[in-house]
């Protein structure tokens, strides 16, 4: 790996005029100990820095590249409609086909709208769910993450079933004070909370796979049980999809584990790497929304052709392809090799997957929740970052999120990033020994 100078040199210089250099907090690198790179191109499981080094690339844009990066098929898509206008703030066919592939492919959605980021979806979503039941309360779990909208950068107080407090500055304590933090996987919590205050729960929001603290899968009847406690309240239940979404399933986790929310929200995957959110539900909860209903939502880009049909033939393609097996296959090699990986090495890493996403937590256990996963040597995973940067191989920066393999991943790369992994854990061995 040669030198990474141009990227030190383009961070200096971003510094001076973007927050921490970056233009969202994660990719600062700073939660492993070094600077960013700067990426100058990529091509399929490929991304390369300023300073001309490649790397396997595991983060896929946090989670949109399933088909790799600039698939030939979506990147004619878009030229062909760039040169046609890249947005019109006027309904156009292709917002229409792409609702109606969306309403095809995710069991629980009737009707679909289109907005330009997950936090967008999922602040509408909890929007609609307060204006349909007309109740306040949500619940969410911690270490989970739903965006950056007020009502969710909630924190658990301390303590079980205590109401949120603001995870951000700048975030007013009357705002979170209506969000309930409870532990994920924790079903007794929610009965308990819901038996009490259920009749003031406008809804119960998850993210079905958990995948920002790190990969945590529900456990059996963990969400079964929300549907159920949902129904018997009269809450609605929201799956946070937008890591899910078309990643476990063309379905996502609702098609995966067979349990439908009342209200989905979508990111990432759908926009097939440019900015698309999405919320959805069946048709009586979507009258709701403007200009049918009282519940508003406006966005100007909202819907916009290139959006749409990088998405929709993003979509198509996984649909035809149906890449899953595949996608499986290749994420269960990876995980094999891992583990026979830290094995080797000594260290102790859990890797935990669902499907095409997963992770390794630098601890000796599973882990089912947040608190779980803040036991996390969190110093052994920036140098385990660190030393596979050095030989290559690109991961998140940061022990609490995830790896996501895509199409594009070849078994050659994966056999790299084994080898890799097998270098890097022998380092932090031998720098836990000194
Ligand atoms: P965006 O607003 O970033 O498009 O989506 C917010 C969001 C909502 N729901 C879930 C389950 C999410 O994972 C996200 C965003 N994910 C993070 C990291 N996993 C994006 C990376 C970042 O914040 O830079």
């Amino acid at each position: 790996m040669g030198s990474r100078e141009l990227s030190r040199s383009w961070y200096e210089r971003a510094k001076k005029v973007l927050p921490g250099g970056v233009n969202s907090p994660v990719r600062s690198a700073r939660a492993v100990g070094t600077y960013p790179i700067f990426v100058k191109r990529a091509q399929g499981s490929f991304i390369w820095d300023e300073d001309g080094n490649r790397y396997i690339d595991y983060v896929c844009s946090w989670g949109p590249l399933i088909l790799g990066h600039s698939h030939p098929e979506v990147v004619q898509a878009i030229k062909d409609t760039a040169e046609k206008g890249t947005s019109y703030g006027i309904p156009c066919s292709l917002e229409v086909e792409m609702a109606e592939q969306v309403v095809k492919m995710v069991p629980s959605v009737e009707v679909v709208r289109f907005v330009s980021s997950g936090t967008e979806a999922v602040m509408s979503a909890i929007r609609l769910a307060r204006g349909v039941t007309g109740r306040k309360k949500i619940i969410k779990f911690d270490g989970c993450y739903h965006g950056h909208s007020d009502a969710l950068l909630a924190k658990a107080g301390s303590g079980v079933a205590t109401l949120g407090m603001p995870g951000s500055a700048g975030v007013p304590e009357e705002v979170v004070s209506q969000t309930i933090v409870l532990p994920y996987n924790d079903l007794k919590a929610v009965e308990d909370v819901m038996d009490v205050d259920g009749q003031n729960i406008a809804a119960v929001i998850v993210e079905p796979v958990a995948g920002n603290m790190g990969v945590v899968p529900p456990e059996d009847g963990f969400l079964p049980g929300l549907k159920k406690l949902c129904e018997k309240y009269g809450a609605l239940l929201i799956f946070d999809e937008v890591i899910t979404g078309f990643r476990l399933a063309p379905g996502g986790a609702q098609e995966y584990y067979g349990i439908e929310p009342d209200i989905t929200c979508l990111g990432k995957i759908i926009g097939g790497g440019l900015p698309v959110g999405a919320y959805g539900a069946s048709a009586d909860i979507m009258r709701h929304v403007a200009p049918d209903g009282p519940v508003y939502q406006a966005g100007t880009l909202s819907g916009n052709p290139l959006a749409m049909v990088a998405g929709l033939t993003s979509l198509r393609i996984l649909e035809r392809a149906n890449i899953y097996a595949e996608l499986e296959e290749k994420a269960s090699y990876l995980e094999r090799g891992l583990r026979e990986a830290s094995e080797k090495a000594g260290v102790s890493v859990t890797v935990q997957r669902v499907g095409s996403m997963g992770c390794g937590f630098f601890i000796d256990k599973p882990v089912r929740n947040f608190d779980d996963a803040k036991g996390c040597d969190t110093e052994a995973y920036g140098i385990f970052f660190r030393e596979m940067l050095d030989r290559g191989v690109y991961l998140a920066p940061s022990q609490f999120e995830a790896f996501f393999v895509s199409s594009a991943h070849t078994f050659e790369d994966l056999d790299f990033t084994i080898k890799a992994a097998e270098e890097a854990l022998a380092i932090v061995r031998n720098m836990r020994e000194r």
